[in-house]
């Protein structure tokens, strides 16, 4: 099909014609899909429909004019998968996998998933962006007009000056986004990793957040605890007894050949360890390779700790001996000084604490929903099993109360001296082996000022209002700007992944607030729609890179990039975009050194080989695509050094011990302002919250709706690729005891909707999920109706901007909602 160009300075026709549909919230797209005459192969619309790009006809394999292309699917899915480009005349034809090596366990083949094997269809999308644009109506209104490389430029050179002299680099805020993490040149996360940091680095720096969506909780909580979050390799688990599974589902978020479900299946067929899945939802995990599953209620997962630890101590189970050596506050004994006496944890179970209340399994069953005799049997197993690989997901912390389901889970394993064994673990999620290779350099950001990632709408709001004890900035005690200028590189989190899309929409759209919102991406999301100014990036088969393993069990590798095809129209790298915006900056020669990609990518690489002379040459890795090693010194096992010598290798914590009981907590509870009923606590103890399984709120809104990472997508990435979409359909998954009552049948479309927002989308009646319980997949591309209905099961429309306490990060499995049919 064939591709026609808007000529600069003319405002997109599909723009115009969205606009027909009076759209005061933006975009419509499945009205722009009418309007278009439904020509795009993709049903969430796009920009360009009537310059179509869509993927060529796929050929047959091994056409003489075909060459093969090494490339990687660098999403944010905790895999990292090579694939292979088979490209004629400059188009992708079709794509494969990784087929090197015998493909034998420990040496395995990284073969992608459906997503990666799909990215054609994401290379040749509708939403494809091919020009720089400017927005043309109101922010996130969808209309913008194709500028010049020129144009855009100089407006983001003009804007970020102006904006840095008149309210200083404390007000440059880059969002967090995690659109291309594997590589080295394009690179999206951290946010101190990337090619725009450099730039901001060389520009007097930028307001710089901490923890991230994803383990926000679980970062801070277990930080009190070890000092850091790691666990034992996932290889590991073929030394356990007995794999207990907390909120954690890597058959949907750590797939792919070099992935931990692989990990997972062949580590697991080694032991035979048995299986128990702690989770609301029986999730593609279990999938009858379960054990056991056990559904618990959202958010209560430190009373469920609390309940198996009351059976552990009544029942003499626990492991004294290392309670006493390497933790502080489990009993009297271990109390750090000064602190209340009968503040530790064994007294807050038996109800010798100051609640008084015994934690018992009936306790902790009215909480939870697991029946008492349940929780006693799982407490005598985890006791007994020697040793116990304890594990947890990221799903129970990213709630009101995760820090706590966190720290909780950690308490367990060392309640049953698991830690820092082979085949037991630290509780945390499991652990990954990586080649030391060297990265860009971005250089250090004179601006020492940073805010919790999930705050950031919060500083836009109300910046020079937000304090360390209030609201948990660091660096500073105060803030000294809001954010006025805001980079969205590689994101989708502006909007889409962001809580409160109603909330958030009508911060942005209040220009006097945040004067400049700037997105370089490849598609256009909802946080491109509320761009000022728009920049098309290249895709990773586009240009040459090193892309880098990431949750990859003790086998790493690293994969050349190669560039298979050539940038579509007006794309470019974010390295030419970055060292032109640098020219106008006059920063050009410390930006680039005067390197060009390819030498940075020789220079890069010249400086790991020196740090690691295993490591093959430059054209050597190029000719392989696929650099693989195994961990030399076997499984990772978190803590090892400090079980075998505590004293030599204490850990990161104050006292060199795991704080079972943390001082540095009970010291932030005290001083920390705290908005009516949130907890700081130093123990892990279980703490009611807003919106949580015994509300007040669910008299309104019943049903506790918790999301969950889809194998359709990661995040809202190839969330427009129809292929994936009728794959696995998005849908909000209830149980039939709750769907009887509401009339509700298998398939029929509902309204989601608490006073927040509402999302229409198909219900999946199943008793795969707890009743009381609602699950939907996050990442669903935001839809609006044009009356604040989004029509695609966007879990953002539901949920809140209130943060967690401690880690201020965001609760966003924590949410109440009602469902009725649609009528
Ligand atoms: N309700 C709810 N919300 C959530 C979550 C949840 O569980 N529930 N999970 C949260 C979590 S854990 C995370 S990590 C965040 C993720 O949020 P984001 O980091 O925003 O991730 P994506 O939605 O995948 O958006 C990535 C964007 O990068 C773009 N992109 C991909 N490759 C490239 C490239 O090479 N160049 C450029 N320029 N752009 C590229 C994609 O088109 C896409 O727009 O979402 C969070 N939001
Ligand atoms: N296919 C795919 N893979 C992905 C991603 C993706 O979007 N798509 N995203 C990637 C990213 S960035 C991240 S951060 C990870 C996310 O990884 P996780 O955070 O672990 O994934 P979730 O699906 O949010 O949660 C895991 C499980 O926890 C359950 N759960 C929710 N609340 C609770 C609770 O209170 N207690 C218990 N016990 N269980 C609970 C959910 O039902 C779910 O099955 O996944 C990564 N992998
Ligand atoms: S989405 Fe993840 S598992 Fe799938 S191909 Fe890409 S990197 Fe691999
Ligand atoms: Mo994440």
């Amino acid at each position: 099909m064939k591709i026609q160009e808007p000529a600069p300075g003319e405002v997109t026709t599909s723009v115009n014609q969205c606009s027909a549909t009076n759209d005061p919230q933006g975009f419509d797209r499945r009205h722009f899909l009418q309007l278009t005459g439904g020509s795009l192969i993709s049903a969430s619309g796009g920009l360009f429909a009537p310059y179509v790009w869509a993927a060529p006809e796929s050929t047959a394999a091994g056409s003489a004019a075909e060459k093969v292309f090494w490339s990687a699917c660098t999403v944010n899915c905790g895999s990292r998968c090579a694939l292979r480009m088979h490209v004629v005349d400059d188009k992708i034809k079709w794509v494969d996998t990784d087929n090197t090596g015998q493909d034998v366990y420990g040496e395995h083949q990284v073969r992608a998933c459906l997503r990666g094997r799909s990215m054609r269809q994401r290379v040749y999308n509708p939403d494809r962006l091919m020009y720089p644009m400017k927005r043309v109506g109101k922010r996130g209104e969808g209309k913008f007009q194709r500028i010049t490389w020129d144009e855009a430029l100089d407006a983001i050179a003009s804007n970020l000056k102006r904006i840095v002299e008149q309210y200083g680099n404390e007000s440059v805020y880059l969002q967090y986004a995690t659109g291309t993490l594997g590589g080295t040149l394009a690179r999206s996360w951290p946010q101190n990793a990337s090619l725009v940091t450099r730039l901001m680095n060389c520009y007097g720096g930028y307001l710089n957040h901490y923890n991230t969506y994803s383990t926000a909780q679980i970062t801070t909580g277990l930080s009190f605890t070890y000092g850091s979050s790691v666990g034992n390799s996932p290889s590991d688990i073929a030394n356990t007894k007995l794999l207990v599974m907390f909120g954690n589902n890597p058959a949907e978020t750590r797939m792919s050949g070099g992935g931990v479900v692989y990990y997972l299946a062949e580590a697991r067929a080694r032991s035979n360890a048995r299986m128990i899945i702690i989770d609301p939802r029986y999730t593609d995990t279990a999938g009858g390779r379960e054990d056991e599953w056990i559904p618990i209620r959202p958010g209560t997962d430190a009373a469920l700790v609390a309940g198996l630890a009351h059976v552990l101590i009544t029942e003499n189970m626990v492991d004294q001996a290392f309670l006493d050596k390497y933790c502080i506050g489990y009993d009297e004994k271990t109390l750090p000084p000064g602190e209340p006496s009968n503040g530790h944890y064994k007294a807050y179970v038996l109800g010798d604490g100051p609640d008084g209340i015994a934690k018992t399994p009936q306790w902790a069953s009215g909480i939870t929903g697991i029946p008492v005799d349940r929780i006693i049997k799982l407490a005598r197993e985890i006791g007994m099993a020697k040793p116990c690989y304890i594990v947890q997901g990221w799903g129970p912390q990213r709630h009101a109360n995760g820090e706590m389901s966190a720290r909780a889970v950690a308490l367990l394993a060392s309640l049953t001296g698991n830690v820092g064994i082979s085949g037991g673990n630290s509780g945390g999620r499991e652990g990954t082996y990586s080649l030391p290779f060297v990265r860009f350099p971005t250089l250090t950001n004179p601006v020492k000022d940073s805010i919790s990632f999930f705050l950031w709408t919060d500083a836009i709001v109300r910046g020079p209002e937000m304090t360390a004890t209030k609201d948990g900035v660091r660096g500073t005690d105060r803030l000294k700007a809001p954010i006025k200028f805001l980079w969205n590189y590689a994101g989708n989190s502006t909007l889409n992944q962001h809580s409160d899309i109603n909330k958030t929409l009508e911060i942005l759209q209040d220009e006097s607030k945040c004067e400049m919102i700037v997105v370089i991406d490849n598609h256009m999301t909802s946080s491109a729609m509320c761009a000022d100014i728009l920049l098309p990036d290249t895709v990773t088969a586009e240009q040459a890179d090193f892309c880098l393993a990431d949750s990859a069990g003790n086998m790493s590798f690293a994969i050349f990039a190669q560039q298979a095809v050539k940038p579509p129209m007006e794309c470019k790298t974010l390295y030419q975009m970055m060292s032109e915006l640098a020219a106008r900056l006059g920063i050009e020669d410390k930006f680039t050194e005067g390197r060009t990609e390819e030498e940075w990518l020789r220079y890069l690489y010249a400086q790991s080989r020196e740090q690691d002379p295993q490591l093959p040459t430059y054209e050597e890795f190029r000719e392989m695509g696929i650099y693989k090693r195994k961990d030399p010194n076997g499984h990772f096992i978190a803590h090892k050094a400090f079980r075998d010598d505590p004293q030599a290798n204490p850990l990161g914590t104050p006292s060199g011990k795991i704080e079972l009981y943390s001082p540095r907590l009970a010291e932030m509870a005290k001083t920390w302002e705290l908005p009516e009923g949130d907890v700081i606590h130093p123990l892990p103890v279980y703490v009611p919250t807003f919106e949580g399984w015994d509300s007040p709120l669910r008299e309104k809104y019943p049903l506790q709706l918790t999301g969950f990472h889809f194998k359709a997508r990661t995040h809202s990435t190839y969330g427009n690729v129809e292929l994936l979409k009728a794959a696995a359909r998005q849908e909000v998954w209830m149980n039939p005891i709750d769907a009887k009552p509401r009339g509700i049948k298998n398939g029929d479309m509902v309204r989601i909707f608490n006073d927040r927002g509402e999302t229409q989308i198909n219900v999946k009646v199943t008793p795969r999920i707890m009743p009381g319980v609602v699950a939907l997949g996050e990442g669903a591309w935001y839809a609006p109706d044009g009356r604040k209905i989004d029509r695609a099961g966007s879990i953002n429309v539901l949920t809140t901007h209130r943060p967690s306490p401690l880690a201020k990060g965001n609760p966003q499995h924590t949410n109440l909602v009602e469902i009725r049919k649609l009528a």
